[in-house]
């Protein structure tokens, strides 16, 4: 294993790892979430002679799926090939991720008795492939690993729907009805999602995303007594970590502020938030990422260069945002597009250095 904190420090002078901690550089940094697999002919190349599952759970495959998006697009940070339902897979939950639909639970999660089939996960052995793969990427990244892992709520909605849902009712009538159960669930979940990540930065991860995909399907007072003791958790006990916490959701507009509050170095904008408001609603010394809508970059050239221009202005040339799309890579994306969307934002994004306005304290570590 090679020692994680040389791998950081390899990285640390690199525009995103700067730009999480709100530090100077030249370049504004992007990557883009669900980078790996989706629009890549490359990765479909993989898919056709693998599951989904055996290429997460081979080391060798899930590295080179991870190191397509970085060859092809130039980003500035790469995401682990890996799914956010990994982990409670790993502990014998039987899930299945279904081309076209998503994890599906075999015996969804309705009762208290339930529960008694989550154990702690043991990060090294339960996911022995998963740091294995994290072990050999970062011999070979030229740029950050992001580890992540999913948010509690995100993981009790597949855990109780059985599957991906519009509503979440199900999961919601638990919340309701019982409160006792969803807190120990949420509590078992948290713990789950925080071995995992606590796993990946000691074999090297340079920074974590915690994805709560589907937060926003939340108002902010339920998140806050049903959701965010739980997140804040996981944010706290990475802390001492001191690697940048990036933490998103989809529609979370609302949410911004708590997410934010929750212990993260950097929240994630949804793209159906204008950028420059949902910067203020992030309070000074958090970063921002986003916010390009996904389905933009179907369209021409001439639109999506004006969408990524409008981003960029809209970030106003903050020392502490990173830019990504506002949710995942949608599938029919022409990858030559986001190659264009990498070389646009190299080129025209600046940096302002300037005093008062866009510095902050930086994240734990070198902060020279
Ligand atoms: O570049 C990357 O991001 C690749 C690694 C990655 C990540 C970070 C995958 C591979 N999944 C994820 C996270 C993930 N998985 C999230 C959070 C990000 C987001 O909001 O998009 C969520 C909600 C999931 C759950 C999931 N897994 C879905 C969504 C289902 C739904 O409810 O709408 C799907 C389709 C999957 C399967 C999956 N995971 C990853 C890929 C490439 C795929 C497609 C599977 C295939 O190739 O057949």
């Amino acid at each position: 294993m090679t020692d994680p904190d040389a791998v950081r420090a390899r990285h640390a002078d690199g525009p995103f790892l700067r730009a999480c901690r709100g530090l100077p550089h030249n370049t504004v940094p992007v990557w883009f979430m669900r980078q790996a697999g989706r629009a890549l002919a490359e990765y479909r190349a993989i898919r056709d002679d693998h599951t989904f599952e055996e290429v997460v759970q081979t080391p060798e495959l899930a590295a080179e799926v991870t190191l397509q998006p970085v060859r092809r697009y130039g980003v500035d940070a790469s995401i682990l090939f890996s799914d956010i339902v990994t982990p409670v897979q790993a502990l014998g939950i039987g899930v299945t991720i279904k081309p076209g639909v998503g994890p599906v639970i075999e015996q969804p999660f309705r009762t208290a008795e339930d529960l008694d089939r989550l154990r702690p996960l043991e990060a090294e052995s339960d996911l022995s492939f998963v740091m294995q793969t994290v072990d050999l990427l970062v011999q070979e990244l030229p740029v950050p690993l992001i580890g992540f892992a999913g948010a509690p709520f995100t993981l009790a909605s597949y855990l109780v729907e059985g599957g991906p849902s519009k509503s979440y009712a199900r999961t919601k009538a638990m919340m309701f009805s019982d409160e006792l159960t969803w807190h120990r669930l949420m509590d078992k979940l948290a713990g789950i999602t925080l071995a995992s990540l606590r796993a990946q930065v000691a074999h090297g991860a340079s920074a974590v995303q915690l994805f709560d995909s589907w937060a926003g399907a939340l108002n902010p007072v339920d998140y806050q007594r049903y959701v965010l003791p739980h997140s804040e958790r996981i944010l706290d006990g990475l802390s001492d970590l001191e690697v940048p916490r990036i933490h998103f959701g989809v529609a979370t507009g609302e949410l911004l502020t708590l997410m934010a509050q929750a212990g993260a170095d950097v929240v994630g904008v949804d793209w159906r938030v204008p950028l420059d408001e949902g910067r203020r609603r992030i309070p000074d010394g958090v970063g921002f990422q986003g916010n390009l809508e996904p389905a933009v970059c179907l369209g021409p050239w001439e639109v999506v260069e004006e969408r990524v221009r409008d981003v960029l202005d809209r970030a106003d040339g903050a020392v502490d945002h990173i830019f990504n799309l506002g949710h995942g890579v949608l599938p029919a994306t022409d990858p030559a597009i986001l190659e264009q969307v990498v070389d646009l934002v190299h080129r025209e994004g600046t940096v302002r250095t300037s005093e008062g306005d866009t510095s902050r304290a930086p994240v734990g570590g070198d902060a020279s």
